[in-house]
């Protein structure tokens, strides 16, 4: 049984005991779903917080013919008028930020204050995207004919397909659908199994503005399995966009599917982050980054700080104060205000986590910290752990993996060169730092013998970026750019135009091609 907390806040969200898994978006869109039942329960004690009967092929394919037919009339509005529409959605998320935070931090395990934070994050792309709408330009070229023109303009694509993780349960499908939504496409969201109640609530919230503007087919959900819903939507011709948040296997799996229709794919793999710790640094700083980095969300972001890389100099120091912080961090139900570190999102990822650490200890790693497995009263069906931190080689092949939990490798370097060698020296590139007082550290870790990840910051952590950049990395983080900047390219189609407006028809590129006069 659940509290009377919890109970009002599901109604709020309209979240009932059993759940229909497929919507078109309207109030009443929701499908009479056919597929087999889910069982969402919390991290926080293992408790189931409801069910979902999830879409079949069927229902799939029944969202899907929707979608297509919506999209054609939502492309003929006017991008500022989708922006409008936008920016409604903006502002129904934001009053219920509260509301869908705590679910968040219900059912992801999140701490309140990042629960919150990520639906701040959907408030923000929602504002971006509204002004994008005004702002969808193309170029235009100088033609190398006489009285030619030449331009480009940018189309919306179609359907959109929208796959994410369990660890931004909302926020990652607002950085796609809004920034897709001005672009005038429609949208299937398949959310992580771990979090379908999230993604629920958040077609509950937007219901009426999809009914007031009208545009039912727009902002679709399916919940289901990779069988029935994933690999359908991969192999669909009708979505000539994937875009996938995920592990390194799974987005190749996304990959070579697409790619074998040739359709588009947009993905946010695999992180590895490190910190560069210069010797100039501000340790406190260093330390509150690689704290927040590595800890924060339980060591669960794709952005999240696995390696440290300090330089040998103030290692002790360092390694001292950071210790001192990770003893002060309370873990524990993420409902509580005092709480710093949730539980894992279940128990395969605490049993990953012991995995990895063990692998590091027999590679040659020293456990400096934590690690260990915690049982809390009340909450014994949650998994909780220690965050641990392992001095480690970078070559170690644990340390070249990602492990989704908050294990920290703690590496020594000697000069800055040698830092950015093992700090590239990895198959991810998401996200990096360095923390330094120093011009020239700083401007050879942007350098292009610096960082190669897709995210580069000084004297911030690597995790926690703003919506207003582009957001991806490279390597095997997969090439994506989601949010910000000009990620809106990859959900519309460019077209190149080129008009004649004289009397003649020069070739390009000086080519004749006509008969010749004296020709019968
Ligand atoms: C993710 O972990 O998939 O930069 C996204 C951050 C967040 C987004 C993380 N704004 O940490």
């Amino acid at each position: 049984m659940r509290d009377s907390r919890i109970t009002s806040l599901l109604q709020r969200l309209g979240i009932k005991e059993t759940n229909p898994g497929a919507t078109t978006g309207a109030v009443n869109g929701w499908l009479n779903t056919s597929g087999t039942p889910l069982v969402s329960c919390s991290p926080i004690d293992g408790k189931p917080i409801a069910r979902v009967i999830q879409a079949s092929r069927q229902d799939y394919e029944a969202v899907a013919d929707r979608a297509v037919s919506a999209f054609h009339r939502f492309k003929m509005m006017p991008a500022p008028m989708r922006g409008e529409i936008i920016q409604e959605i903006g502002r129904v998320l934001a009053r219920h930020k509260e509301d869908l935070g705590l679910l968040i931090t219900l059912e992801a395990g999140k701490i309140i204050s990042e629960g919150q934070g990520e639906v701040q994050e959907m408030v923000d792309i929602a504002g971006f995207a509204t002004g994008l709408s005004r702002q969808l330009y193309g170029r235009t070229m100088h033609s190398e004919r006489p009285a030619h023109r030449m331009y480009e303009q940018w189309h919306p694509l179609g359907l959109v397909g929208i796959i994410t993780a369990f660890n931004f349960p909302a926020a990652v499908w607002s950085w796609n659908a809004l920034v897709s939504g001005a672009c005038g496409n429609a949208h299937l969201f398949k959310p992580s199994s771990s979090t379908p109640l999230t993604a629920i609530a958040i077609q509950n919230i937007i219901a009426p503005v999809v009914d007031r503007y009208d545009i039912d087919g727009i902002f679709n959900l399916v919940i289901g399995d990779r069988n029935e819903i994933g690999n359908p939507m991969l192999s669909d011709p009708r979505i000539p966009l994937i875009s996938a948040t995920g592990s390194t296997s799974m987005g190749r799996h996304v990959a070579r599917t697409v790619a074998s229709r040739l359709g588009r794919s947009l993905l946010e793999l695999g992180g590895n982050n490190a910190i560069i710790i210069e010797p100039d640094a501000d340790l406190d700083m260093a330390s509150d980054a690689a704290l927040f980095g590595a800890v924060g969300t339980a060591g669960q972001r794709c952005t999240s700080t696995r390696r440290i890389i300090v330089h040998k100099g103030i290692k002790p120091q360092f390694c001292d104060l950071l210790i001192r912080k990770y003893q002060q961090i309370t873990i524990g139900n993420p409902m509580e205000e005092k709480t710093l570190m949730g539980p894992l999102i279940d128990q395969g990822a605490g049993t990953a986590m012991a995995d990895a650490i063990r692998e590091a200890l027999g590679q040659g790693g020293t456990l400096l910290y934590g690690g260990d497995r915690l049982t809390l009263k009340g909450l014994e069906g949650g998994c909780y752990v220690k965050p641990a931190i392992i001095e480690a080689r970078n070559h170690y092949p644990i340390v070249q993996q990602e492990t989704f939990a908050p294990i920290l490798y703690l590496i020594e370097y000697s000069d800055l060169d040698q830092a950015l060698v093992l700090h590239n020296d990895v198959p991810q590139g998401l996200s990096s730092a360095i923390f330094t007082g120093s011009m020239h550290a700083q401007e050879t870790f942007l350098s292009h013998k610096g960082s190669d990840c897709g995210i580069a910051n000084v004297n911030i952590g690597t995790s926690g970026a703003e919506i207003g950049g582009a957001f991806g990395g490279e390597k095997e983080t997969g090439g994506g750019r989601e949010a910000g900047s000009d990620a809106w390219k990859i959900y519309m189609r460019r077209q190149t135009c080129t008009i004649n407006w004289g009397r003649d028809l020069p070739l390009a590129q000086g080519v004749r091609f006509k008969p010749s006069a004296d020709l019968p």
